[in-house]
């Protein structure tokens, strides 16, 4: 006797609202969905227009993303020390020539740049930017801001804070503005992996901290987040990990990590964002675009969800071979939510095998994409690439359960697609619907 699958044979009652999409307009119907749902940006290095120079728009700032500085430097004579001595034009200009006119731009940033020409009704083909730059000149930036996440469809992205910048400190010591649009993230990234260079910046405020973090450091730290929690209302706490970070070790970072960082996250009902397997500084001549990737051992994770079980960890990494033990991980800890295609990850050969396998392990519990973007109109082609990477990739997940027994209506697509891309950030960082 044939085994009968769940459900087959039964006639499941219509859902209320909408019919069994048939399979033939799957695809269609996540197409739509994905296009009508605003979607919750939840890491950027975006900045709101209170904080000046620092938030980056226009085709100067696109052309000279580090993304695209790695690039030039492959495809043209320029060294790096020559390069970084000219002007952000002149910058501008040579990688133009190198990777959009000297060759085509098929790679994922080059063709972003080319996706965002497209957007404003630029042409994508010139040999020099005048009638772009023309264009970003002309434009106020906060019908800007409001013009680009409409074509994104973006609703809200989360910053990235860093309270001992020395540039950025000043703007929130000065009350810069809160933007609906725009929240904040606490990034740690000085406190817990290089003390030693900034911990005299907090003793300097009055915090009570040594430079081994001994004695009452931990808790002048905590007081020191909580002081900032105040003047951010940060959505998360967050670091950026090297490949070779582990917990649990006998080191200073762990020490603020286990004393000061996460009894602040509980205390504030913050999750902390641990992005994990960076090679900092591979090729230092590079800058920005020097950093590399390398496989991290991710049983730090399982340590740390199992030792910290009312603490929330959201976890992205950066290396494809940890991508599948995320995934298992997961499975074992409630209090870890998988986010983005983070940084080597976000192109979409790895996109798409990323999204499958949580899809196939996690089901909809867990955060499919963030952008990255470091300049306003690279939402653009990251969430257009995102829907376009994922709507097969969903639609083939319904249509197999299609094949297995059960339909899904378009209702079922909506509750799914808002749950990937807007609530289970929002039940995680209290966003309140935004
Ligand atoms: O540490 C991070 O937040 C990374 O995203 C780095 O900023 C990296 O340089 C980057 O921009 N990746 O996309
Ligand atoms: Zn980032």
């Amino acid at each position: 006797m044939k085994a009968t699958l769940p459900n087959q044979g039964r006639h499941r009652p219509q859902s209320t609202g909408a019919q069994i999409v048939e399979t033939a307009q799957l695809f269609q119907a996540v197409e739509e969905v994905l296009v009508a749902t605003p979607i919750i940006d939840i890491h950027t290095h975006l900045f709101s227009p209170s904080f000046g120079k620092l938030g980056l728009w226009g085709i100067d700032e696109l052309l000279t993303y580090h993304y695209l500085e790695a690039e030039f430097f492959r495809s043209s004579p320029t060294t790096p020390e020559q390069y970084f001595a000219l002007s952000k034009t002149q910058q501008a200009d040579a990688i133009w020539r190198a990777l959009f006119v000297e060759n085509t731009p098929i790679s994922e940033s080059a063709r972003g740049v080319v996706a965002v020409l497209k957007a404003f009704e630029l042409p994508t083909d010139s040999l020099d930017l005048a009638e772009a730059r023309a264009f970003f000149q002309t434009q106020s930036l906060e019908d800007h801001i409001q013009r680009v996440f409409g074509i994104a469809g973006i609703s809200l992205v989360v910053m990235t804070n860093d309270p001992l910048d020395p540039e950025e400190a000043p703007a929130w010591l000065n009350g810069a503005r809160e933007h609906p649009q725009f929240r904040a993230v606490l990034r740690l990234d000085k406190i817990l992996r290089h003390w030693a260079a900034h911990w005299q910046v907090l003793a300097a405020q009055g915090y009570k901290v040594d430079a081994q973090a001994s004695g009452k450091s931990a808790a002048a730290v905590q007081r020191f987040l909580f002081d900032w929690y105040e003047r951010m209302h940060p959505m998360y706490m967050a670091v950026s990990l090297p490949d070779t970070f582990f917990y649990p070790a006998e080191t200073l970072g762990n020490h603020l990590l286990a004393e000061a960082v996460l009894p602040s996250c509980r205390e504030l009902d913050l999750p902390l964002s641990l992005m994990i397997g960076v090679r900092p500084q591979a090729n230092a001549a590079l800058r920005l675009a020097g950093d590399a990737v390398g496989r991290a051992d991710l049983r730090l994770l399982e340590n740390l969800c199992r030792t910290f079980p009312k603490n929330r960890f959201l976890v992205s990494v950066l290396s494809r071979e940890n991508q599948h033990e995320l995934c298992v991980y997961a499975r074992k800890f409630s209090n870890l939510m998988p986010f983005g295609c983070w940084w080597f990850m976000n192109n979409p050969s790895i996109v798409e095998e990323i999204t499958r396998e949580r899809i196939e392990m996690l089901g909809t519990s867990f955060i499919p994409q963030h952008s990255d973007a470091r300049v306003l109109e690279q939402v653009i082609y990251k969430w257009s690439n995102t829907r376009r990477t994922l709507a097969p990739i969903l639609s083939n997940a319904y249509r197999l359960l299609a094949e297995d027994g059960r339909g899904v209506t378009r209702n079922d697509i909506q509750r799914d697609v808002t749950r990937l891309f807007r609530s289970n950030a929002d039940s995680w960082m209290n966003l309140n619907g935004h």
